[in-house]
């Protein structure tokens, strides 16, 4: 076995903790992976993954042979920590940030002078320097970096005793094993040690460039990436609504417009899903709400996009009597299968609360409906069903399996296909 590059330690082994955990210990580092899980503990602990994403499967069974990762229900000893856990949001908008504050003082007992402490969960702005007091608050002897300096490529004093860094992470579900690599890094630092300290160990395993700056740029960068998709994807999805009260083709429309050199629409959908862009937004929102006028109505339009889908489904189904409707995808994008903030699980729900049909759902990814579904006069079934026996079918994700449909299957149905996959 190699010699380890140091010890690490990930706080939460999710959809960024785990890939980057077992990463890590595929780069030399002697990984400690912490989760509140007992479940997904002992599975990653006979090497197995408790959730989807394509290779990470094979990475987590060869970091668990290797020795060099190992899962725990408690944090202990490390040269570097990473906190990886969600930051959603509460009634209002509100960020959350019990699971960082939890994770913070989780490892408090076990930071040694020396050590790095990075955050890796999208945060609001002060979020990296609240860490630091939850830190000092619960640990007294740790000497801490005074916040507020401005980082700058140039290598600083240590000034530190304990490194703080945000270093935000970036990857798109689907890709991550890729993008965790190759993508480009923020990295800001309580002050410019902890940024050099914290850009050092990310040289150790990214591709992509390192780049420094102070723990708030990083913070809002992250969220302002995120802002971007979305003031983005709404414009699409607004157009989409224009051009359904016009008559016009949205895709077509799209397709021929991005023929300028300068124009690059995005595509309409079912609403923004998942835990990042239909959540982070808000956190910018939360921070200066009379300022963020567009980030805010940019949600908004992507919210209401689930309704003017049942909305359509609702007047074609008045035409019919006793109609089939088959909701093809619940997951909130093509080829994975994270359900969370998903516009289809929003979409199916209305459609079987309002009584609108018999509501057939398909999802490969899938083996049984999430709870919310599972409530409600719902079916899963397998997709051949679905297109013998729906009147409606109502394309939600546009997944593999769904775009390869023959369309001879579709004929005689009402298409409803919100991805614009079958064009
Ligand atoms: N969507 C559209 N139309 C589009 C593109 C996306 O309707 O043209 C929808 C998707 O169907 C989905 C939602 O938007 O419901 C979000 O999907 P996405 O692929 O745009 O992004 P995520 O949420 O999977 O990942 C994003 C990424 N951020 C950016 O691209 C700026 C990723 O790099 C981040 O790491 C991730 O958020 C995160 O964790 O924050």
């Amino acid at each position: 076995m190699n010699k380890s590059l140091g010890k690490v330690c990930v706080v939460g082994l999710g959809y960024i903790g785990l890939p980057t955990a077992s990463l890590l210990a595929t780069k030399g580092y002697q990984v400690h992976g912490v989760d509140v899980s007992r479940t997904a503990v002992d599975g990653i602990n006979r090497g197995e993954i408790h959730i989807y994403e394509p290779d990470l499967d094979v990475l987590v069974k060869s970091a668990v042979q290797s020795g060099r990762l190992k899962a725990s229900l408690e944090p202990s000893s490390a040269d570097v920590f990473i906190i990886a856990v969600p930051t959603p949001f509460k009634d209002g908008h509100v960020p959350d940030l019990s699971f960082v504050e939890a994770a913070t003082k989780s490892i408090a007992g076990w930071v040694q002078p020396g050590n790095l402490v990075i955050l890796e969960s999208t945060s609001p702005v002060g979020t990296t320097e609240q860490v630091a007091q939850w830190l000092r608050a619960t640990n007294p002897k740790l000497a801490l970096p005074a916040a507020k300096q401005k980082a700058t490529s140039g290598r600083g004093p240590a000034s530190a005793q304990v490194f703080v860094a945000h270093c935000p992470e970036r990857v798109l579900p689907g890709r991550i094993m890729r993008e965790l690599v190759e993508n480009d890094r923020v990295v800001g630092g309580l002050d410019p040690a902890s940024a050099e300290k914290a850009a050092a160990f990310y040289r150790t395993f990214v591709a992509g460039q390192v780049l420094l700056t102070d723990c708030r740029t990083a913070e809002m960068c992250k969220l302002t990436e995120n802002a971007f998709r979305d003031v983005n994807i709404a414009f699409a999805n607004e157009l989409s609504i224009i051009c359904d009260k016009l008559s016009v083709d949205v895709w077509e429309l799209i397709r021929l417009a991005n023929h300028h050199p300068r124009v690059k629409i995005l595509q309409p959908g079912p609403g923004v899903g998942g835990h990042c862009i239909a959540v982070d937004p808000w956190f910018i929102v939360n921070s200066a709400p009379d300022e963020a006028r567009l980030i805010r109505t940019a949600r908004e339009v992507n919210d209401s996009k689930p309704a003017q889908v049942v909305a359509a489904v609702r007047q074609h189904a008045a035409k019919l009597k006793k109609p089939v409707i088959a909701c093809l995808g619940l997951s909130f994008k093509a080829d994975i299968d994270d359900l969370r903030e998903s516009p289809a699980i929003e979409i199916v729900c209305r459609l079987a609360e309002e009584k609108l049909g018999t509501i057939l759902v398909v999802e490969p990814y899938v083996s049984a409906l999430p709870a919310k579904l599972a409530a409600l006069p719902v079916r899963l079934v397998q997709l051949q069903a679905a297109l013998v026996q729906a009147d409606i079918i109502l394309l939600l994700a546009d997944h593999r399996e769904f775009r390869a449909v023959d369309r001879k299957a579709l004929n005689g149905k009402i298409v409803l296909d919100t991805r614009g996959a079958w064009r």
